[in-house]
């Protein structure tokens, strides 16, 4: 690996996301054959102790606790974002402004004038070769990435119907505390934009179709939650659920449903797609199978096969274990560094785009103001 050009990353965040991407860097190039060297430069985080703490945990040589100072190091080419979502807009521009590719965590901002402003600094900056992604990490399930396979090569045909749901249940309890993914100021919205951001890309992605139109209703079960530092209780102001209907493109009819008070589903996100020549279903419960129905076999023994999607020929199976040493969770971002790192070495726009990411963003508004209008249907505006 010494003769391949390093690529610099600093990454800003630490929490969960932090440590999944942490993870992530420090994984890719050890299981694939990246065509660039990612050094994992410096970690920042606002207190100095908690990040040189992190930094070390993690694998990385150096700590910052100013994104301004990171975003200014020379040894530093990519900056990763995996802040709560109201920084995301300030840093990613002020990044790929300043020459630095960038990563940036879903959903893409908190408001749709936020993304727009990234997507249009991401295209002038591809111009000069600098690269940005959307972190939808599902897309690098290798089942889910095998699914669009199977659309593409038509054996799924026409899609008429999608069925998109994303079930948590850690709002459940109404003493959990009103941490920064309850508060509309840092987060942008609830369960819409953390969960439901997941399924509309996907969606998007595994249809290669685009969302036009919106009938929604939303919910917050628990207004008032316990302060997470400190006596009292203060107000939620994201939704606990987001539910809606949705026509496609193409003329598909499709169902979403986002919510984090599913009791019993700890992380299940499920797509099923029904099309005139075949049916797909993921549940990321089971990661490594897809069932796939296809009107082709013959009638008397057709029905759902579990594909293991385990095997070399699979997506990114081929760097991994031999057939049937499964793959998980944190596999999806190993997965995304690697594509990101093998784009900028081609000089490629990697996917999915911040433009992507704003198409989404589209949505996401879009279900908002239905909801608020007791769930008229709304036109998905195009992303401009
Ligand atoms: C929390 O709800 C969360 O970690 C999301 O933010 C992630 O994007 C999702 O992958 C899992 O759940």
């Amino acid at each position: 690996m010494p003769d391949k050009p390093a690529l610099g990353v600093g990454l800003v965040g630490y929490a969960f996301m932090g440590a999944a991407h942490s993870h992530a860097w420090r994984t890719a190039p050890r299981v694939f054959d990246l065509p660039l060297r990612p050094a994992m430069v410096a970690l920042c985080g606002r207190s100095a102790a908690a990040v040189e703490e992190a930094a070390a945990r993690y694998g990385w040589t150096g700590a910052e606790t100013d994104w301004r100072e990171l975003i200014k190091r020379d040894d530093i080419q990519l900056v990763d974002i995996c802040t709560p979502g109201d920084l995301h807009a300030e840093i990613a521009i002020a990044a790929l402004e300043a020459g630095k590719h960038v990563l940036c965590e879903k959903p893409l901002a908190n408001t749709l004038t936020e993304a727009s402003a990234m997507a249009e600094v991401a295209a002038r900056a591809a111009a000069h070769g600098v690269r940005a992604m959307t972190g939808f990490n599902y897309r690098r399930v290798p089942a889910i990435a095998f699914a669009r396979k199977l659309v593409t090569d038509g054996r799924v045909g026409q899609i008429r119907h999608v069925r998109a749901t994303y079930l948590q249940d850690w709002l459940v309890d109404p003493s959990f505390p009103l941490t920064w993914r309850l508060r509309r100021e840092r987060a942008g919205s609830g369960a819409l934009g953390d969960l439901g951001a997941h399924i509309v890309d996907l969606v998007h992605y595994l249809t290669g179709d685009r969302i036009t139109g919106v009938s929604a209703a939303m919910a917050t079960f628990t207004d008032e939650r316990p302060l997470p530092d400190g006596p009292g209780a203060g107000p939620v102001t994201v939704d606990d659920a987001a539910l809606f209907l949705a026509r496609l493109g193409n003329g598909a009819l499709a169902s979403f449903e986002a919510t984090r008070f599913a009791t019993g589903r700890k992380n299940q996100l499920r797509i099923e797609l029904n099309g005139d020549r075949g049916s797909l279903v993921f549940d990321l419960e089971r990661p490594n199978e897809l069932w796939f129905f296809s009107r082709d076999d013959d009638p008397a023994t057709a029905g759902f096969r579990r594909i293991l999607v385990t095997e070399p020929d699979h997506p990114y199976l081929s760097a991994w274990w031999p057939p049937g040493h499964v793959l998980g969770w944190d596999a999806t971002f190993v997965h995304e560094v690697r594509d990101l790192v093998c784009a900028i070495a081609d000089g490629t726009d990697p996917a999915p785009s911040f433009q992507d990411g704003l198409g989404v963003q589209c949505v996401l508004s879009s279900v908002e103001k239905s909801a608020a209008q007791d769930g008229s249907w709304v036109a998905v505006p195009e992303r401009s």
